[in-house]
């Protein structure tokens, strides 16, 4: 192996070695562990921390890297106490996961590290999100993201890296080309000659360099650093290497040729560097032997603090409580009085508008969203108001702006993200049901997003255009689901979405947007969201609806006065609002559970479980539930007529009447 020590001074050097020997020094250790029992699992980045190590110390502290589940030089790099990093994978709550996420899934903002989740590819977009932001307030950073060769496939490497090429980001993409993802050989995996050429594909800097030789990652890391901040790019660093252990301990070699162990063997960073620096003379045996004594003596001090620490003690109250940034409930009223009639699609443009003037660091992204204002001109003008900075085009690519969104958010941005079409979501539900969702529950960081999801049928749009998809993350902890029916409530709870802290799905029903005007108050103020509305009271039937729901239901009402109907438009569908729901079914006694939505696994089950469990007694009738066919939304309108709740909402409410 060749080093070149040009522009390394003997200082510089010694403490790479130093953070290169502690990770291998860390994991020979837990092999120890793992084989007495004492540890449960580990996933091995033996004979890769040059990468890992060297990377990381060729940035700046305060520059973010999203590393995987084998760079714990990222994490000793950054100085995090080895006690600390113990009682994480040991899952205490003194660990920095409060015993909520094991080995390194975990983030922590003091360190300037974002945790991955298990899917990999994900971490790769959040680094657009922090690279879009030093790029808005044109800081001169850069930030770093890891791949491994496997997770190159992952449809998440390709928008991540696409977006941060169009948009001119300053990320450092890093492959760790291991050989191996999990048990598949690269040659399973893809078919280029390095994975470095894929660059020349979304336009940028690519290179490929000896990823075991830690002063060429070291300095080809800075100079990828100096060249993202120069010219406002993103580049691809591939760095060649090989996992010397399996997947995870638990997995073996068995599938790993033994040639390839030997050959790699000789190419050891940690070896090969101390054999250099004893040659060039900046390392001793004894100066060795000091800097792995006082690594060790850390490992067993911090074991020793580890394993007194006893295991987590739940807390229920404390386990709910932290699925969510704590949200101030300050409600905004308007300023003064005045309203003007406007449309529901004007309501919610008014909101957004008005958001984006008090919060400079509120950031719009979403397919044609700028000039052309967005495929329902929501955003008509907003370019002109606002910028184009601020209201961004997009790539076709929901997964990868979704994490950028999130991206925005750790460095303190507020982003909103449309989806042309609320079914789109499909492509980017693994960032919001696994990154936006948890992210707060498991390291404490908050998704300040909010997603606006045009929905709903009934304009002959078809299978995909038109479904109602809401109860997907109703069942999703850690976000909140809105979906107001009025363009009062549209304008207020948007407005209350973009200042609540934690990641929003806002439901705009597109059937809603010209059909329906209400009058709005012109100024900016905020609807608490979980709170439900109370449309209108009566003493017969409970109709317990939202979106087109409401208007179905005040509208059958309306026809027949003879019927007293006592209607709630529950406006959130995460948090619900219990009280409300309780309360109308007092006053009734019987219960009518309306939603566009398809019946099976609807909201309308969760509602009737929870009425028939907390109202049982003032129950007058079996809880009737209204809902769309169980079928996808077909195209003809004859059909989709069929498939519409509404169809049956009277067949419904008569049976609930004469029971
Ligand atoms: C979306 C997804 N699919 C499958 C897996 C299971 N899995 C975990 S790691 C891994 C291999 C990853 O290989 P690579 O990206 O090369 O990283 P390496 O483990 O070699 O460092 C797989 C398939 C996963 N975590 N996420």
């Amino acid at each position: 192996m060749q080093f070149d020590r040009s522009g390394f001074s003997d200082e510089k050097l010694l403490q790479l070695y130093t953070e290169l020997v502690r990770p291998r020094m860390i994991e020979e250790k837990m092999l120890v562990l793992l084989r007495q029992g004492r540890i449960s699992k580990w996933f091995s980045g033996i004979g890769q921390e040059a990468i890992a190590v060297g990377a990381t110390m060729a940035l700046d502290m305060d520059e973010y890297i999203m590393p995987l589940h084998r760079n714990l030089g990222v994490f000793t790099a950054r100085k995090m106490p080895f006690d600390k990093l113990f009682m994480q994978w040991q899952g205490r709550k003194e660990g920095f996961s409060k015993g909520r996420e094991r080995s390194f899934h975990f983030g922590a903002n003091e360190y300037h590290i974002c945790g991955m989740i298990s899917h990999l590819g994900p971490q790769l977009a959040i680094a657009d999100g922090i690279a879009l932001a030093h790029k808005l307030k044109k800081e001169n950073k850069i930030s770093l993201a890891f791949s491994g060769d496997g997770g190159t496939s992952e449809g998440d490497f390709h928008e991540a890296l696409n977006v941060a090429a169009v948009w001119g980001l300053p990320v450092i993409f890093l492959i760790e080309n291991n050989g191996y993802g999990l048990s598949t050989p690269v040659n399973e995996q893809f078919v280029c000659k390095q994975l470095a050429d894929r660059a020349i594909g979304y336009g940028m800097k690519g290179i490929t360099i000896d990823g075991n030789n830690i002063l060429e990652v070291n300095k080809t890391i800075a100079e990828a650093r100096e060249y993202c901040i120069k010219e406002q790019k993103p580049i691809l660093v591939e760095c060649m290497t090989f996992r010397m252990r399996g997947h995870e301990e638990a997995s073996g070699v068995k599938y790993v040729p033994k040639e390839l162990f030997e050959e790699w063997a000789v190419k050891d960073p940690v070896s090969n560097f101390e054999a250099y620096l004893l040659k060039e003379g900046v390392l001793t045996d004894a100066k060795i032997e000091e800097i792995r004594n006082s690594i060790r003596k850390e490992i067993e001090e911090g074991l020793d603090k580890g394993f007194a620490e006893p295991p987590v003690t739940p807390n229920t109250a404390e386990e709910v409580a932290d699925v969510y940034a704590p949200a101030k409930a300050v409600i905004t009223p308007p300023a003064n009085g005045n309203e003007t009639e406007k449309k529901y699609i004007q309501a919610i443009s008014d909101g957004l508008r008005q958001s984006m003037e008090r919060n400079p660091n509120l950031v719009l992204m979403g397919q044609d969203i700028a000039e052309y204002g967005g495929a329902f001109k929501v955003t008509e003008g907003f370019v002109d108001l606002f910028g184009k900075e601020r209201v961004r085009n997009t790539p076709l690519c929901e997964s990868a702006i979704v994490g950028t969104a999130l991206g925005l958010s750790i460095k303190g941005f507020k982003a909103m993200m449309e989806m042309q079409f609320a079914d789109f979501v499909t492509v980017g539900f693994n960032q919001i049901i696994n990154n936006l969702a948890k992210i707060h529950y498991r390291w404490g960081q908050n998704a300040d997003v909010v997603v606006r999801m045009p929905t709903g049928g009934g304009v002959g749009a078809g299978p995909f255009h038109s479904q109602s998809n809401e109860a997907w993350f109703v069942h999703t902890p850690g976000l909140k689901v809105v979906y107001p029916s009025t363009p009062e409530d549209a304008k207020g709870l948007l407005i209350a979405s973009l200042e609540d802290p934690n990641p929003v799905m806002f439901f705009e029903h597109k059937a809603l947007y010209r059909s329906i005007s209400g009058l709005v108050p012109d100024d900016y103020y905020s609807i608490e969201i979980g709170k439900a509305r109370q449309v209108q009271e009566g003493s017969d039937i409970s109709i317990i609806t939202y979106g087109a729901g409401v208007h179905w239901a005040t509208d059958y009402a309306k026809h027949h006065p003879d019927i007293s109907f006592d209607i709630v438009d529950l406006r959130t569908l995460l948090p619900l609002d219990y009280d409300a729901i309780k309360a109308s079914v007092m006053r009734t006694g019987k219960v009518l559970l309306l939603h566009e939505d398809t019946l099976t696994g609807g909201i309308g089950g969760e509602l009737a479980a929870w009425i028939a469990a907390n109202c049982f007694e003032r129950l007058d009738a079996p809880i009737g539930r209204c809902a769309s066919l169980d079928t996808p939304v077909p195209f003809a309108i004859e059909l989709e007529q069929n498939f519409m709740a509404k169809g049956r909402l009277h067949q419904e409410i008569e049976k609930l009447v004469n029971y």
